[in-house]
């Protein structure tokens, strides 16, 4: 374990590197995965290393669509489970949620080892292992899904995918809630609801609006994601990077 004071001015970043680092060396993380956390930290710099109001709203109409969902299932891949697991189960508890290991670069160690650590945060019920049907239009090994888990559902958060994934779930007509921190990147622009905002900080934000709206009817959901303004979100986060 390496100490990181926590009075670093960049502690918040390091301790998500050092959180990365940790998840390949436990065949959690992929290669690709630090390739992708470089590419986070440097749109979450831009972004002030904050969560902008923007996103909050984002972050609360994710939480309304995740409780109205009649089955929502929240995707983990390497960088996933390494960064948020007790977060994840944390927010599947609060919205009824599945969790289902998803992975692009699938083997059946990295799923395992992935899976074991979500249990080791809590996890009861982790989906993915299965595999007994296919996300149409993907090559073999990355299509793979449940069929009780993400192929069922009609809500999917989905973390740091790739946009052909992201894609491709779309076209199956499931609601897409997408936390990237690239605006521009394809998969949060092909979500109903991006979530422009560091991981780290959104699955913890996203948990704390659906508690808040734990007693909410389904009418007040429902205007809180009928509301919502995808494009604005969207726009303000490019302008925040543009405007640096
Ligand atoms: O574990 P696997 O095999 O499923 O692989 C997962 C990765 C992430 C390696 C794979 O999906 C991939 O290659 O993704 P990309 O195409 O690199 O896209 C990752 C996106 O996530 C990029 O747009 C990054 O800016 C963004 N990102 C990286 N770290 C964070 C992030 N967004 C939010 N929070 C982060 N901490």
């Amino acid at each position: 374990e390496v100490e990181i004071p926590e009075d670093h001015p960049r502690y918040q970043s390091l301790l998500t590197r050092h959180r990365i680092e940790e998840g390949v060396e436990k065949g959690i993380t992929s290669k690709q995965g630090l390739i992708a956390e470089g590419r986070g930290e440097s749109f979450d710099y831009l972004l002030g290393e904050e969560t902008l109001p923007s996103a909050d709203a984002a972050e609360r109409a994710a939480a309304a669509q995740l409780l109205l969902a009649e089955h929502a299932v929240l995707s983990v891949n390497g960088n996933v489970a390494a960064l948020v697991p007790g977060e994840t189960v944390a927010l599947a508890e609060a919205t009824g949620a599945d969790i289902e290991v998803n992975l692009f670069g699938r083997t059946e160690e990295r799923m395992r080892a992935i899976a074991d650590h979500l249990r080791e945060h809590g996890a009861t019920n982790v989906k993915g292992l299965a595999a007994d049907a296919r996300i149409p239009g993907l090559e073999h090994e990355r299509g793979k899904v449940d069929e009780d888990g993400i192929y069922d559902a009609d809500v999917v958060l989905v973390p740091l995918e790739d946009g052909d994934r992201a894609e491709a779930l779309g076209e199956m007509g499931k609601t897409e809630i997408v936390i990237d921190l690239n605006p521009l990147s394809r998969s949060p622009r092909t979500a109903a609801i991006p979530i422009i905002d560091n991981i780290i900080r959104a699955v913890p934000n996203v948990t704390e609006h659906a508690r808040d709206l734990a007693d909410a009817s389904r009418d007040e959901l429902e205007a809180i994601v009928a509301d919502f303004d995808r494009e604005a979100v969207l726009d303000d986060a490019e302008r925040a990077i543009r405007d640096v």
